[in-house]
């Protein structure tokens, strides 16, 4: 029988994850303190797998290169911005990441956002908890969805599942990716400040990385206008912060729902000090249903990889086979 593969498990030990990888695995679960470097220093000769638990935890180059033997790396979460796959491409490393298991559960926060965006549900609750509905009804709300258009960025799994719950909902719905999905019928821009000028309501659910670094900006902002409002699903790079804070601030445009957060989980003051928009703390995929169905992706990836067949889910940067190690 093969000896079994050293593998370390990075980020936080989630049970699932600790469960499935130990006895299949020689697992190395780095401590998330001082203790890192030592455990490291002890092991990394001999790893070939590792697992990574989710973001803020990363896997650069500079990490990468830390384990020669490094063969596969299992991501938590669909997006993977925290992983350096130019690097693990270039040296014969798969890394792969867990989507599908979420797409329904990202799409229904994105919906919820959307409509407490819209429809101020958590500041209305906020003001029955503070005990002004005895003075008063609650304001009605400026902003409605009926009069809506939505424009989703990007427009790949999450993104069609959002855009099925809108037709659901009799919104209607365009999008803008880098180039125009096969099968879709919904109207495709190629430039993001042409669907801004058309819509008033813009949806990212685009990956993070620098290719869609501050595609939010203030010209997409200002083309959005004063009914606008932006939903953030995706990562906190994607908007450029200064200009939605001065934008909602001066009320260029209506309001803003966030999920995501470039520093997370640190939120700028700025944000936290404006009552009309709505945050929510990276949110997501976080029910205990997919997060197990996620953990589990992670484990299986690396069960497969370890019994020397096909991950499940190979991100599109590293496909499996691996090339040849550089
Ligand atoms: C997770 C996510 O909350 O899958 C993703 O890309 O953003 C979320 O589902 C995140 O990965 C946790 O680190």
């Amino acid at each position: 029988m093969a000896a079994k593969a050293d593998v370390v498990l990075i980020g936080v030990p989630k049970k699932l994850v600790v469960d499935g990888l130990n006895g299949p695995f020689n697992l190395h679960v780095i401590p998330r303190d001082a203790g890192a470097e030592a455990m490291i220093a002890k092991v990394a000769l001999n790893v070939r797998g590792a697992a990574v638990t989710g973001a803020p935890d990363t896997m650069k180059g500079d990490v990468m290169a830390r384990f020669p033997k490094l063969e596969f790396v299992s991501s938590f979460g669909v997006g993977y911005d925290n992983i350096d796959v130019k690097y693990a491409a270039e040296h014969g490393i798969t890394v792969s990441n867990t989507p599908d298991v979420l797409t329904e559960e990202v799409a229904d926060t994105a919906l919820g956002l959307l409509l407490c965006t819209v429809r101020e549900f958590p500041q209305a609750e906020r003001f029955l908890r503070g005990g002004k509905w005895m003075q008063g009804q609650y304001p009605l709300s400026k902003a409605t969805l009926r009069d809506r258009t939505v424009g989703i960025v990007g427009m790949g799994r999450i993104g069609k599942a959002i855009a099925r719950r809108l037709e659901g909902f009799q919104v209607p719905v365009v999008y803008h990716s880098r180039n125009p999905q096969a099968g879709v019928s919904y109207r495709h821009y190629p430039k993001m400040i042409d669907m801004a000028r058309d819509v008033d309501t813009l949806i990212l659910i685009t990956p993070g990385g620098p290719s869609t670094k501050h595609i939010v900006n203030a010209e997409v902002l200002d083309a959005l206008g004063p009914n606008g409002i932006v939903i953030n699903m995706s990562r906190g790079t994607v908007v450029d912060d200064a200009a939605l804070i001065k934008a909602l601030k001066e009320r260029k445009i209506h309001s803003a729902g966030l999920d995501v957060f470039l520093n997370e989980p640190e939120v700028p003051k700025e944000y936290l000090d404006m009552d009309h928009i709505v945050l929510f703390p990276h949110l997501g995929s976080s029910t205990v249903y997919t997060r197990r169905k996620m953990e589990q992706l992670v484990v299986d990836n690396l069960l497969a990889w370890g019994a020397g067949k096909a991950p499940l889910t190979p991100v599109p940067e590293t496909p499996w086979p691996p090339k040849k190690r550089a």
